[in-house]
């Protein structure tokens, strides 16, 4: 059976510098329209800055996992969703694409330890596709923005998030620049999230 998407909660306060990337596959635009869209939802209602979504397009979700890993060497997020719609074909090549792209979204995951989430849709037909994009079945956009959040927000309880702060590759200028912006708040990002299953 299908799942759902999560209920949402809103959070109270602003984040501050706190940053977010969507990246987004072209392929099936029209549907990952819809993903971007739940994506960009939940990100806001998380109060992040006015400045802190980006929306990256990429050409197929072959190319996700190479965009994700460009965007996390930057260390400037906090978290990245990868979204976009993989649709069984007369030929393999489905089986590839979407291979590929969940194999490097985890890859570039635990590469990077910046939390990548997987908000594809791998579907038999384009009416499953819809029916996950908003749909009868929930939007894989908006599930994956809230596991970035959550993941996100983990990774800072642990104390182990380096966004925005101390990038491993960067310029002495660019360094001296990042160290007078403000501390990163996660958790006035995610309070009131949902926990992870099994958890209080
Ligand atoms: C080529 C291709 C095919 C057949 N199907 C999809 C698809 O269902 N969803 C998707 O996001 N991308 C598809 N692509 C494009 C590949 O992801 C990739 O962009 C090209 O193979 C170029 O590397």
């Amino acid at each position: 059976m299908a799942g759902r998407a999560p209920k949402l909660r809103r959070v109270a306060r602003s984040p501050g510098s706190l940053r977010f990337a969507i990246v987004a596959a072209r392929f099936n635009e029209r549907i990952t329209q819809r993903l971007v869209a739940g994506a960009l939802q939940v990100l806001r209602a998380a109060r992040l800055g006015p400045d802190a979504i980006e929306v990256h397009w990429v050409p197929g979700s072959f190319e996700l996992p190479q965009a994700a890993s460009h965007l996390a060497a930057t260390g400037r997020y906090a978290g990245i969703v990868c979204v976009g719609v993989v649709i069984r074909g007369q030929t393999p090549h489905f089986e590839h694409v979407a291979r590929e792209a969940a194999s490097g979204i985890r890859q570039v995951a635990l590469a990077t330890g910046v939390p990548t989430t997987f908000g594809l849709i791998t579907a038999l037909s384009e009416e499953q596709a819809w029916e996950r994009a908003g749909g009868e079945v929930g939007n894989r956009g908006e599930e994956a923005a809230e596991a970035a959040l959550q993941m996100a927000e983990w990774i800072h309880q642990l104390g182990n998030d380096r966004a925005g702060r101390s990038p491993t590759r960067v310029t002495a200028s660019a360094a001296g620049k990042r160290a007078s912006r403000s501390p990163v708040r996660l958790s006035q990002a995610t309070r009131g999230l949902r926990r992870p299953h099994g958890t209080r």
